[in-house]
């Protein structure tokens, strides 16, 4: 759909070429913050999750420190790659950048409506920005 989202949540290590690869492909950024996610806020971001053995260890982890946390518009999945780093191709960005499974350095929604979710937990409405990029105005008047 035209105005499909994603949410992204990073750990800051290469912030910037993180970034980079989702402005490149042409994702709008449309809401970003960095915070420090309590255990609780971890939990309810994997909820879906909570049934499996590494539950408990991925929430420590994502509460562990800062996390920059960004909604784009357009669905991303292609650009982040398989769960596990060592199955991800080349050319993704946890091909490229991660390597252990529980440290994967970056979230992305699963799906559009799980977006939509994550958006809302991470976010509150106020903190999305609604704008066209240069680009658009430069490009199409
Ligand atoms: P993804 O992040 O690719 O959507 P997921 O939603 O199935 O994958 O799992 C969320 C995170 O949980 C994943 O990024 C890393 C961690 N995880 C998944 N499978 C794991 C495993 N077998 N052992 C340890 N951590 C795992
Ligand atoms: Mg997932």
């Amino acid at each position: 759909a035209e105005n499909e989202r994603t949410f992204i949540a990073i750990k800051p290590d290469r912030i910037a070429e993180i970034i980079s690869r989702f402005e490149r492909k042409g994702f709008k950024l449309v809401a970003i913050k960095i915070m420090v996610p309590s255990k609780e806020f971890a939990q309810k971001h994997y909820h879906d999750l909570k049934d499996r053995p590494f539950f408990n260890g991925l929430c420590g982890f994502l509460s562990s420190g800062p996390v920059i946390a960004m909604g784009f518009i357009k669905y991303g999945r292609k650009l982040i790659g398989a769960t596990d780093p060592q199955r991800s191709e080349p050319g993704t960005i946890r091909g490229d950048l991660a390597v252990v499974v529980g440290r994967n350095i970056i979230h992305g929604s699963d799906g559009p409506e799980t977006a939509k979710d994550e958006i809302n937990l991470w976010f509150k409405p106020q903190e999305l920005v609604n704008y066209r990029s240069n680009a658009e105005k430069w490009i199409y008047g």
